[in-house]
């Protein structure tokens, strides 16, 4: 098992943050650069399996991001793992593995083209000659990853199998029945929500992944579990306030809101006054909202990568301001499953893998405060 191959290979404290600050500034002319070289290919579309142009160009983003993400928090193990999740997801979408050594040569000679200070196009130089060297154990651990290890790994229960079935076969009826037969204190409730509909989402995106449900049935599925949560919400909402004002949202882009409407449900069934903001709220807005209304806790909810470095500013202005400062921030989302350690890179207080783990060091933090 080849494992951590960059991090065991490379201390990311050796880039400059000059040379990542050249990499961020130069992203779009990298892009279009990559871009077009892949396209003048003479075999480009089979290179990327027949998908449209939009495809490639949505993972060039996604590699950029990614490569920006980690340059600035220091991290190649998030550059590993993103970029085998990468591989995994696109060759199941019928990319070839060649295409991937063909991109980072592009890559190569796009910063070769764009940079101005040899040195820190060397800096760079280097990771994707890396990258490159790499590529074939790369491909090799991508596709034996299939068993990574996921946060909501449990195991199958039954109530579990059926759920997903319902939820795979369209049937919002059959999955409402479900809950509402199950569900009849606020313990099965958080049983329900751990136990059966997280672990069904979390083999949802394997699914999605490995290009065996359609972005449709994918999108059909949250749907469900949307319309389940809201008509079980009225149910348990009937509380009195005994603890403080929390803030629960997805962070900035991030469309992935089921996990932070979770941390809402936990935080409120407990006597927490939540306000809940859903997906993809703007970071001046979280920062306008915290200032405005003085919470105790922020919950930031991350599900992919690519929105980390967004959140990330988000906490450090957070901290920064001194209207803010005193406001506990506890980050969590599928981004950090593989790497819980994240949540100190991004600054915040705390992370919890699930809604129940957030909800106990909110209520420490509650009870430890000085009054
Ligand atoms: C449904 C779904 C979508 C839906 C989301 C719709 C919605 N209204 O929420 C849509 C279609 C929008 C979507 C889009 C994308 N998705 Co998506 N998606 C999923 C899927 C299948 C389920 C998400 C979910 O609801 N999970 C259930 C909840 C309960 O789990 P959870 O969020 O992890 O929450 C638990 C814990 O993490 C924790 N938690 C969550 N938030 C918080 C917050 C705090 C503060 C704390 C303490 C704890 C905590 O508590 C919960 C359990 O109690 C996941 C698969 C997965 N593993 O989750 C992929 C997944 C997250 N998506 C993925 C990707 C790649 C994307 C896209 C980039 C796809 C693309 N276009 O190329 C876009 C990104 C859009 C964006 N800008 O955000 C990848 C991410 C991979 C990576 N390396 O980052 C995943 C993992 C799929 C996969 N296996 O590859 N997606």
């Amino acid at each position: 098992m080849i494992k951590n191959i960059l991090a065991s290979n490379y201390d990311l404290t050796n880039i400059s943050s000059a040379a990542a600050e050249a990499y961020m500034r130069s992203t779009d002319q990298l892009l279009t650069q990559v871009a077009n070289q892949l396209l003048a290919h003479p075999q480009s579309k089979a290179l990327i399996g027949g998908n449209p142009q939009e495809v490639m160009k949505d993972l060039h983003q996604k590699h950029a991001i990614s490569m920006a993400t980690a340059l600035k928090i220091n991290s190649y193990e998030l550059l590993e793992k993103t970029v085998l999740w990468m591989y995994r997801t696109y060759l199941a979408r019928g990319f070839r593995s060649d295409y991937f050594s063909t991109e980072l040569l592009a890559w190569q000679q796009a910063i070769k083209q764009s940079f101005d200070n040899p040195d820190h196009a060397n800096e760079l130089l280097a990771i994707y000659q890396w990258l490159l060297d790499h590529h074939q154990e790369m491909i090799e651990q991508s596709l034996a990853g299939a068993d990574l290890p996921f946060a909501a790994q449990r195991e199958a229960n039954k109530l579990q199998q059926v759920f997903i079935s319902l939820l795979l076969q369209g049937d919002t009826q059959g999955a409402l029945k479900l809950a509402d037969d199950f569900i009849k204190t606020a313990q099965d409730l958080k049983h329900f929500y751990l136990e059966v509909v997280w672990p069904s989402m979390v083999e949802v995106g394997k699914l999605w992944e490995a290009d065996k449900v359609s972005v449709a049935e994918e999108h059909l599925a949250t749907a469900i579990v949307g319309r389940v949560m809201a008509a079980l919400y009225p149910r348990f909402a009937h509380y009195t306030v005994t603890r403080g004002k929390a803030i629960v949202s997805a962070g900035p882009n991030e469309f992935h809101e089921i996990g932070a409407r979770m941390c809402a449900d936990f935080l409120e069934l407990d006597g927490w006054d939540v306000t809940y903001l859903g997906a993809n709220t703007p970071a001046d807005e979280i920062l306008a909202i915290l200032e405005r209304t003085q919470p105790f806790l922020v919950a930031l909810s991350i599900a992919t990568v690519f929105n980390l470095e967004k959140a990330g500013d988000v906490i450090r202005s957070i901290k920064a301001n001194p209207a803010t400062s005193a406001i506990k921030v506890i980050v969590g989302g599928h981004s950090f499953s593989e790497m819980p350690q994240l949540w100190q890179m991004l600054h915040a207080d705390a992370y919890a893998a699930d809604a129940e783990t957030a909800l106990r060091i909110a209520n420490d933090w509650w009870n430890a405060r000085a009054r």
